[in-house]
């Protein structure tokens, strides 16, 4: 396999489809993988043509985290795991909540350590019914990373967010749709089927509503209602200049299916 191969890339309809590509190794995250990932999101950050990007992962894992067997614990000289998350991990992390198009994961299996937290960055996560998440940290000595120790208690509260943390037990699909850690757990045999209509339909939808509805609910715990309504008027007043609010309305009162482009 080609280097490069680690991740696969595409973009069509819309959608940038980003595939982790190492499924002998449930798609652990390597140095050829973070340098490719990288570049990926600088094509990202400069395309207009994207308006979703959908993550998931080949085989039977979607991710099992950083790749160990690039780490050699025997030798310590060995990397310092701060650089590793510093110059790597978070860059990645913010990049991936900054896109201007809304992300979409598609948690195909297992997720584990980082996998498992990437995939809860996402605006919208579905998984397999056969997936699970697994806060993998505490069972090598480390604790969550990529954003892990903020998102698991913002999603799922304290108590649930710490006995995951603490323990490392997995967390079955169904469960993580009823706790909210994710949207929700797809059959297995639906599950293609349903990631490919809803990738269609956000890469379809009003881009600039949608990220402004992704800023206003994603910063709402730190304001007032009061305050809260003042962005929401805000918001609206620019929403309300754009041209798929235009043809949003147009095509309701023509009773036709709107056509957004994203402006
Ligand atoms: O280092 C830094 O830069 C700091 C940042 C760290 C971020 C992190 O992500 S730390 C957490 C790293 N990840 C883990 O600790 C997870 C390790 N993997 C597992 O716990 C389990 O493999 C899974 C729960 C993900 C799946 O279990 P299972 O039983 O379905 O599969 P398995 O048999 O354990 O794994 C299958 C193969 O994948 C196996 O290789 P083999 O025996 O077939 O040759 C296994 O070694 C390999 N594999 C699984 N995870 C990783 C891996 N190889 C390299 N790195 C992995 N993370």
């Amino acid at each position: 396999m080609a280097e490069r191969d680690c991740v696969l890339f595409s973009v069509e309809d819309g959608i940038a489809r980003l595939t982790l590509n190492r499924p002998d190794r449930l798609n652990a995250i390597s140095l050829a993988v973070h340098e490719r990932l990288a570049g990926i999101m600088t094509e990202l950050e400069q395309r207009h043509d994207v308006r979703l990007l959908l993550l998931t992962g080949n085989g039977r894992a979607f991710c099992a985290g950083q790749d160990l067997g690039e780490r050699r614990v025997e030798d310590p000289t060995d990397m310092d795991l701060g650089e590793s998350i510093e110059a790597r991990y978070n860059p990645l992390v913010r990049r991936l909540v900054s896109l201007p198009f809304p992300f979409l994961c598609a948690v195909n299996g297992v997720a584990a350590g980082a996998g498992a937290n990437l995939a809860l960055l996402a605006d919208i996560v579905v998984a397999r019914e056969s997936a699970r998440f697994v806060q993998s940290f505490a069972r090598i000595g480390l604790m969550p990373d990529c954003g892990g120790s903020w998102t698991l208690p913002h999603l799922v509260g304290q108590a649930r967010a710490l006995a995951i943390a603490l323990t490392g037990e997995p967390v079955s699909a169904r469960d993580a749709a009823t706790w909210g850690l994710i949207w929700k757990a797809i059959p297995d045999d639906e599950f293609h089927e349903e990631v490919d209509r809803l990738a269609l339909m956000l890469a379809r939808a009003p881009t600039k509503a949608l990220l402004a509805t992704r800023e206003a609910i994603r910063s709402a715990w730190m304001r007032s209602l009061d305050a809260q309504l003042d962005l929401e008027r805000n918001s609206q007043r620019e929403l309300g200049r754009t041209r798929d609010y235009r043809e949003g309305v147009l095509a309701f009162k023509e009773r036709r299916v709107p056509c957004f482009v994203g402006r």
